[in-house]
């Protein structure tokens, strides 16, 4: 089998899986630079399969118990997918690979801010032809618009690459600046991070720290009664799924797609 075979093998496994879409990029051709050198995590990495996967009408709903539960299922199915993914390069071609997960974990520090992937899955998805950048610095896919999201599987088996896609997707409507709450992305080519966690993640690790330390200067009854707040109890729900968002609007309003 040569590698364009090989390719074609590799997607219609993808898409035996259920998976939405899928592209393949060289890794020489992935440019993402403020993440790590891929080869620094994956030294003989030769090329990157990169899935597609359309978020659920879900995010749409103003109850964000069942927004978050949207998300939560893809990330499942999707991680399953990426184990399957890795162990048929591994089974069918005696290849190496490593998988790269929708977000967590991730690179954990106050330099960091918890904002740089370990591997940037949009610059990879750009990189594998599945879509391009829109205003909103998202990946836009030509079906799926914003509603898209990717994961990616590492591997040594050369592949052929797919070509990246040059059209356009976005048309600056603008929809995604005005809806954002937070004003994250009013500055284009630029998401500010900390503007967006305040307002997707506001029970993340800014309102975790925020709680435990007015915990430790509070009295014993203030103490009962911040224990007793709604503000206590999502953030431990927050903490026990992993963090919960609690904004999709740069995606739910964005009218990129078929
Ligand atoms: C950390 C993270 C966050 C952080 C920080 C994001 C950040 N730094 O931009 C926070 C919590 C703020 C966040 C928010 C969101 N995230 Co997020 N996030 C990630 C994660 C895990 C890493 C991102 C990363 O590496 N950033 C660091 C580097 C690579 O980014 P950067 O160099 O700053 O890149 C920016 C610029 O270089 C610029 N850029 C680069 N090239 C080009 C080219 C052009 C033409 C333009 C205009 C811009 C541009 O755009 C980038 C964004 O600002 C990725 C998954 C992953 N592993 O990649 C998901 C990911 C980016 N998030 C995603 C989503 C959906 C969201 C949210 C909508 C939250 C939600 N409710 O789901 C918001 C959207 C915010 C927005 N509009 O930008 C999706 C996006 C899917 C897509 N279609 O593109 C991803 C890819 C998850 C996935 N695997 O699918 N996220
Ligand atoms: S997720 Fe919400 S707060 Fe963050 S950039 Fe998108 S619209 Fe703004
Ligand atoms: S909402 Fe409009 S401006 Fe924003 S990314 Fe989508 S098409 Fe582009």
């Amino acid at each position: 089998m040569d590698a364009q075979q090989q390719k074609e093998r590799v997607k219609e496994f993808a898409r035996e899986l259920g998976v939405d879409d899928v592209g393949v990029a060289a890794a020489s051709s992935y440019e993402s630079p403020r993440s790590p050198v891929l080869k620094s995590i994956f030294p003989g990495v030769a090329s990157l399969v990169v899935m597609a996967y359309k978020e659920l009408a879900t995010c749409e709903s103003e109850n964000m118990q069942i927004a978050m539960n949207g998300r939560l299922d893809l990330m499942e199915f999707s991680r399953s997918c990426n184990y399957k993914m890795a162990r048929f390069l591994d089974r069918e071609f005696g290849a190496k690979a490593m998988t790269v997960p929708i977000s967590y974990p991730l690179m954990m520090s106050r330099e960091t801010q918890g904002s740089v992937g370990d591997v940037s899955t949009r610059h990879a998805a750009l990189a594998a032809g599945l879509g391009t950048f829109g205003r909103n610095n998202l990946i836009l896919h030509p079906d799926f618009g914003s509603r898209a999201l990717f994961t990616v599987v590492m591997t040594d088996l050369a592949l052929s690459g797919d070509p990246p896609l040059t059209e356009r997707l976005c048309d600056d409507c603008n929809e995604c600046v005005e809806s954002c709450p937070g004003g994250a992305l009013d500055v284009e080519g630029r998401t500010d991070v900390m503007k967006c966690l305040k307002h997707s993640q506001p029970y993340g690790i800014g309102g975790n720290i925020r709680f435990w330390w007015k915990f430790a200067e509070s009295s014993p009854e203030e103490q009962q009664a911040m224990l007793a707040d709604e503000r206590y109890w999502r953030l431990y729900q927050a903490g026990s799924i992993g963090f919960q968002y609690f904004c999709f609007n740069c995606i739910k309003n964005c009218p990129a797609g078929s």
